[in-house]
């Protein structure tokens, strides 16, 4: 078993001399479309380190995007994939179907909220479950048109992109998208020009507004929002908005998705971000930390709305491989050993003060927000004027690669540096993560 030392080593230029090797080789054949938010070459993963080719060992603040939760090699999850490995890798779940399928839907009916009959598809990316979330909506509503958010992230495929908020780089070039998508404000506090206290019964005035006079409820079949929106910046939407939303929908016969991605399977500290307030989506689209690394999604909803699907209508080759599934299972038993909702709640108490209290020494910190392990500070130029400082952002996370620690970047302007550790990492790296920080915010 892989157990990589859970400590930061810096020995080389990061990215090291074996890294820039198979970087040249990547340049040549890897499709230039194709980013890396720091080129070192991975050699182990696991706990709160990846260690790169070159002996380096970077302290993980991304998580892969929000997929490692339980970390990149955690027992539970190596046992089970590789174990049903040896039994058999695919026979398609259309063809003959298999246990570990029905215990993941079993699982996810178990552990989305509310106590409604529930029915699940797997799938494999989270924009498939996107996608199939409004086939669903869709075919249950007998409706066309789709509601999503400004800053909202759904995908790459044509209807997500669609769905997409932010243009660079997402959908430069890329069009046409599909059509009956529209796009309504959300309840972003920080840049509410009211103030964050008016902003989310007002956001969700406008929203409402806006659905009401330009779309028409009556043509809405789906309204999808990811309850703390991710790439375009950690937004929490401020309180009262997504109850609100929630109520329109209900009131007018829409499906509302929450679109749990990025925030889902404790990362916010709760078994799904929505459960914040008290929110009972129609459907949810999980995916990500579902399953510990292995390619995963789903789409988990009210059974009759599930169900107003023709048979044959849901599937794909892969959607819910065996290895995929039982990797689900390992990720869902070791959340639950460890207490994984426990320990997303002590990294935000650990991380929103440390970050309060560098706030104090860097007005460049104009915002902390976030929640459980799914953290990020706003840089701004001007804390009054609030205009927005990606440079800064970037020149924080070059320091911060440069020193071994691994950081990511979002945010619609770009300025939002945001903190995705494994909720399995010792406390001892994350505050020498902090420190890190710390020292780069000094730098700029
Ligand atoms: N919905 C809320 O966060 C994926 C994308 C990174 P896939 N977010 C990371 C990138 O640049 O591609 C995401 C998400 C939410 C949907 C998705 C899409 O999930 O598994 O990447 O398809």
């Amino acid at each position: 078993m892989n157990a990589v030392p859970q400590e930061r080593r810096v020995v080389t230029a990061i990215p090291g001399p074996k890294s820039q090797e198979l970087q040249a080789r990547r340049l040549d054949t890897v499709a230039g479309g194709v980013g890396s938010t720091l080129p070192v070459f991975t050699k182990r993963a696991g706990g709160g380190i990846i260690e790169d080719v070159d002996g380096n060992r970077l302290i993980d603040f991304g998580s892969g995007i929000a997929v490692t939760s339980v970390g990149a090699s955690a027992e539970a999850v190596v046992r089970r994939a590789a174990a049903q490995l040896q039994d058999f890798t695919h026979t398609c779940f259309m063809v003959t179907p298999y246990e570990g399928y029905v215990e993941v839907c079993e699982a996810l009916a178990e552990l989305t909220p509310g106590d409604h009959a529930k029915k699940s598809a797997l799938f494999n990316s989270g924009a498939e479950a996107v996608e199939n979330a409004v086939k669903i909506a869709r075919s249950y509503t007998k409706r066309q048109a789709v509601v999503v958010f400004d800053h909202g992230y759904h995908g790459r495929t044509n209807l997500t992109m669609g769905m997409t908020a932010k243009n660079m780089p997402y959908k430069q070039g890329f069009g046409p998208f599909a059509p009956e998508v529209y796009r309504v404000p959300v309840a972003y506090g920080y840049r509410w020009p009211t103030g964050a206290e008016n902003c989310g019964p007002e956001a969700a005035a406008q929203a409402i507004d806006n659905i009401t006079k330009q779309i028409g409820a009556e043509n809405v079949a789906a309204i999808v929002i990811e309850p703390v929106l991710g790439e375009g910046g950690f937004i929490e939407p401020a309180k009262g908005f997504l109850p609100a939303i929630v109520k329109f929908a209900n009131d007018n016969g829409i499906v509302f998705v929450a679109d749990e991605i990025q925030a889902g399977f404790c990362r916010t500290g709760q078994w799904f971000a929505c459960e914040d307030e008290g929110i009972v989506p129609d459907l949810i689209t999980t995916a990500k930390g579902i399953a510990g690394g292995l390619p995963l999604a789903a789409v988990t909803g009210r059974a009759e709305i599930m169900d107003s699907v023709h048979g044959g209508g849901l599937g794909g080759t892969y959607g819910g491989n065996p290895v995929a599934c039982a990797g689900a299972l390992g990720a869902i038993e070791t959340m639950k050993e460890l207490d994984l909702n426990g320990k997303a709640k002590r990294i935000e108490e650990v991380m929103k003060a440390r970050l309060t209290a560098m706030q104090e020494k860097f007005p460049a910190i104009g915002d902390i927000r976030g929640r459980g392990a799914m953290i990020a500070i706003e840089l701004v130029k001007d804390p009054v004027t609030k205009e927005p400082y990606a440079e800064a952002a970037a020149a924080l996370a070059k320091y911060c690669h440069n020193e071994g620690v691994l950081v990511l970047t979002c945010g619609t302007y770009g300025n939002v540096l945001r903190f995705l550790p494994p909720l399995v990492i010792g406390e001892d790296l994350l505050n020498e993560g902090l420190d890190v920080i710390e020292a780069a915010l000094a730098q700029i």
